[in-house]
Formats: C-alpha cells, sequence, structure tokens
C-alpha cells in the first residue's frame, strides 16, 4: 500500500480555528518526524526520571510534573508513537496514562510550538497559556475534526501519529499536556522561538554602550589614579 498521496493531505492539512478569544493555526503532518521551518529541539524526553530531569536542550523553559517516561509500549498503558506503519519511537517519551496526570513546558515566550504525538485520542488535551495573559484548551476531539486527522488512539495510523504545530495570536508562555486516561504520548517537543522586537534589540544596545562607557569612565580614573 503506498501512503505517500495520503501523507500529502495530512501534510497540507494547514488552517485557523476559531478558539474562544483568540485564533489558533494547527498543521499536523502525519509521520512527520522533521522539525518545521524555523523550529528547534526543546526536549526528546531523554534524561529523567522526574520531568523536571528531564534534559532541555534550550535555555528559557522548564518541564514539570507528575507524567512518566516510557521506553517501548506496554499494552492497554502507553505505546511508543508511530514514525511509520511499521516503525516506532524506540527511545524514552512522555505519556500520561490516567487523567490525574499532568505535564508542564513553561517558555520564554514562542511564536509556536510542535508535539511528536503518538495515538491521539480525543481525551488528549494541549491547555495554552498566552502572553496576552488568555488560555486556550485544544481537545484531541477538536483536532479530530480537522482533515487529515483522527483521534481514535490507532498505534500505527498516520492521521493519529505525527508532527501537531500550534500558534495563536499572542505568544505561547505555557503548555499543559493532560489526557482523560491511557494515553497521551509525545516523542518530542519543538519551538519556534521569538526574535526580539526592535524595541528590544535598541534597549540592549543601549544597554551595552551604557556598560562600555562605564568601564572607559573607570579606565580614566585608574590613569588617573
Ligand atoms: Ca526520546
Ligand atoms: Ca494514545
Amino acid at each position: 500500500m503506498n501512503l505517500k498521496p495520503l501523507h500529502a493531505l495530512a501534510g497540507a492539512a494547514v488552517l485557523a480555528m476559531a478558539a474562544t478569544s483568540a485564533n489558533a493555526a494547527v498543521t499536523f503532518i502525519g509521520y512527520g518526524t522533521d522539525l518545521g521551518e524555523g523550529e528547534t529541539l526543546i526536549t526528546d524526553f531523554e534524561g529523567g526520571p522526574t520531568l523536571a530531569e528531564v534534559l532541555l536542550a534550550q535555555p528559557g523553559f522548564t518541564l514539570s510534573g507528575d507524567a512518566e517516561l516510557f521506553t517501548g509500549s506496554i499494552t492497554g498503558l502507553t505505546a511508543a508513537p508511530a514514525f511509520s506503519a511499521d516503525t516506532r519511537d524506540t527511545t524514552q517519551y512522555l505519556s500520561l496514562t490516567d487523567a490525574d496526570q499532568v505535564a508542564v513546558l513553561t517558555t520564554p515566550g514562542v511564536s509556536a510550538l510542535s508535539f511528536y504525538v503518538g495515538s491521539l485520542d480525543s481525551y488528549n488535551s494541549f491547555t495554552f497559556q498566552l502572553a496576552d495573559g488568555t488560555s486556550q484548551v485544544v481537545t484531541g476531539a477538536m483536532l479530530a475534526a480537522l482533515p487529515g486527522m483522527a483521534a481514535n488512539g490507532s498505534q500505527t495510523g498516520f492521521t493519529s501519529n505525527g508532527r501537531l504545530t500550534f500558534s495563536f495570536d499572542s505568544a505561547i508562555t505555557q503548555a499543559t499536556f493532560q489526557s482523560g486516561g491511557a494515553a497521551l504520548e509525545i516523542s518530542d517537543i519543538t519551538a519556534v522561538t521569538l526574535v526580539p522586537e526592535p524595541a528590544t534589540w535598541a534597549m540592549m544596545i543601549l544597554g551595552f554602550g551604557g556598560v562600555g562607557g562605564l568601564l572607559r569612565q573607570r579606565r580614566a580614573g585608574l590613569l588617573a589614579a
């Protein structure tokens, strides 16, 4: 069976989703293991065993919560995300196996956040805190309504295993992962980090200039002494 045309269809599913107060843009690429445009890896969930001890590849991010890390699959509990119809993530990944568990990622403010999700279920949920003070909840059931996506828990399907990318009208400062049951599986998280605004750059340059001026004054003082 050749899945390529269907894969391309899933890849083209870029759309705006009406959320409560802000617009959410969601992209899903079935089996999309490559990083998206401008994205850098934040974590692939190596390290541990607690979430606070997971290795984070970029400064300014924190991970916390009581969700667990798994390698491989446990029938009825957690399934390693599928990278194709017959290959899976063989490394450690994040899994929320019951409704009491939570994983929270805080960011320095990013314009887009992306996760490789495995066997998406309708009761999986992502809650985003935005820089404008609002929060947005996106559930698996909402995502299943988008073309090229399913939230049926399929452990091999390309419509339920792939890279999900979210962006909103405002920068994302925090993402909370939850699941109504077994399980929400995440292989990695990537982000598009915000470039400082021109006004911030100007202030930084002024700041550096100030430091230089101070050093020159000190040096002049030393020479005079
Ligand atoms: Ca991993
Ligand atoms: Ca699942």
